[in-house]
């Protein structure tokens, strides 16, 4: 039985990952922060097959205390503060967890791997921010990179320290440079998951108009289910490597709140949207589209939800949470 370790098991992806490799058959182990994290709960509610060790990716010694308990084959880095707009009021903190926090997995790998340095296979979840002020469109793994917000930059020092890592060391260690994936389980502060609860309140008459930021900015969006199994993949390769993950397509969030709110019959949905400059970012990334044909190509890949779906999928699964709220 293979055995694996996620950091960031308590987000969207980390549930879905967890789910992918029990199903696979895996151990499944998970590094958790912190006393009375109320996330606990919910992981041992929804993956209650997660063994669940407390630890930090801030802390060193508590990285390498995991790994003596779950003996990984795999270690998947997923956990980072993850929502760009919050990283320029805490670029510090962003630096720390989102950046350093990828060298401190690294190390800890490396020391607890000892001589047998492939002993564990290391994925790192880098991210399509990382190319900001596009320098080419599409963007693949050679695109330059030009981030657009300390989360950015920080997501940056992570990815070259991975592939520093592996160059130095030799390694086992990805990265995938993953575009936006979303689904019900995404974090309510993401434009995607605004949105949908928010059709779907209003669908339900339980609220009025939604304000958002910039409707103008396009994301390449994929449903996270697919894309947890474009990480699992990377990790199953002879040699470690990086790879773009995208759908190859981009819509405005407009386009998101047009097929949102036309799902429940609302047409004209231009008077419930309003704007504030609180949602606008200092630098906006304008333009992201993916080319992931080395993720075709080589890890045999390819999206199985569409755009429409996604949406749809996201609109109705809000629906039926409130429907068995008020049942
Ligand atoms: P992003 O996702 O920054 O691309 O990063 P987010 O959903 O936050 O923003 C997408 C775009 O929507 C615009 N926008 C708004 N965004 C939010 N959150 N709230 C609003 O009200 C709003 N109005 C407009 C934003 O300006 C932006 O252009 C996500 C995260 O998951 C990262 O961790 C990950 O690395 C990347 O995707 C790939």
């Amino acid at each position: 039985m293979k055995r694996a370790l996620i950091t960031g098991v308590t987000g969207q992806d980390g549930y879905y990952l967890s789910k992918l490799l029990h199903d696979k058959g895996y151990e499944v182990y998970g590094l958790v922060r912190g006393q009375n994290n109320p996330k606990i709960e919910f992981l041992e509610r929804e993956l209650p097959f997660v063994t669940i060790l407390t630890g930090d990716l801030l802390d060193i010694s508590s990285i390498l205390r995991a790994l003596d308990v779950a003996r990984p084959d795999e270690f998947y880095n997923l956990g980072a503060i993850s929502f760009v707009a919050y990283s320029w009021e805490n670029a510090m903190l962003t630096s720390d967890v989102t950046g350093k926090g990828v060298l401190n997995a690294l190390e800890a790998v490396r020391l607890y791997a000892g001589d047998d340095i492939g002993k564990v296979r290391f994925y790192q979840a880098s991210s399509s921010e990382m190319f900001g002020k596009v320098q080419h469109v599409p963007q693949s793994e050679s695109t330059l990179l030009w981030p657009r917000s300390p989360y950015g930059v920080a997501k940056v020092f992570g990815h070259y320290m991975t592939i520093n890592y592996r160059e130095s060391y030799g390694m086992h260690a990805s990265s995938g440079i993953l575009f936006n994936h979303e689904s019900p389980m995404r974090g309510p502060e993401f434009v995607t998951r605004k949105i949908s609860m928010a059709v779907a309140n209003i669908a339900r008459g339980r609220q009025e108009t939604i304000t958002l930021g910039n409707l103008d900015a396009k994301r390449d969006w994929g449903f996270a289910g697919d894309y947890v199994d474009a990480m699992w993949r990377m990790l199953q390769q002879d040699e470690a490597d990086d790879y773009v993950v995208s759908t190859n397509e981009t819509h405005s969030v407009e386009e998101f709140l047009d097929v949102a709110f036309g799902h429940v019959g609302i047409d004209d949905w231009r008077p419930k949207v309003l704007q504030d400059p609180r949602f606008m970012r200092p630098a906006e990334v304008d333009l992201l589209i993916g080319d992931a044909s080395k993720a075709h190509e080589k890890l045999g890949w390819k999206p199985t939800v569409s755009f429409p779906e996604l949406v749809r999928m996201m609109v109705d699964a809000d629906l039926a949470r409130i429907d068995a709220e008020s049942a």
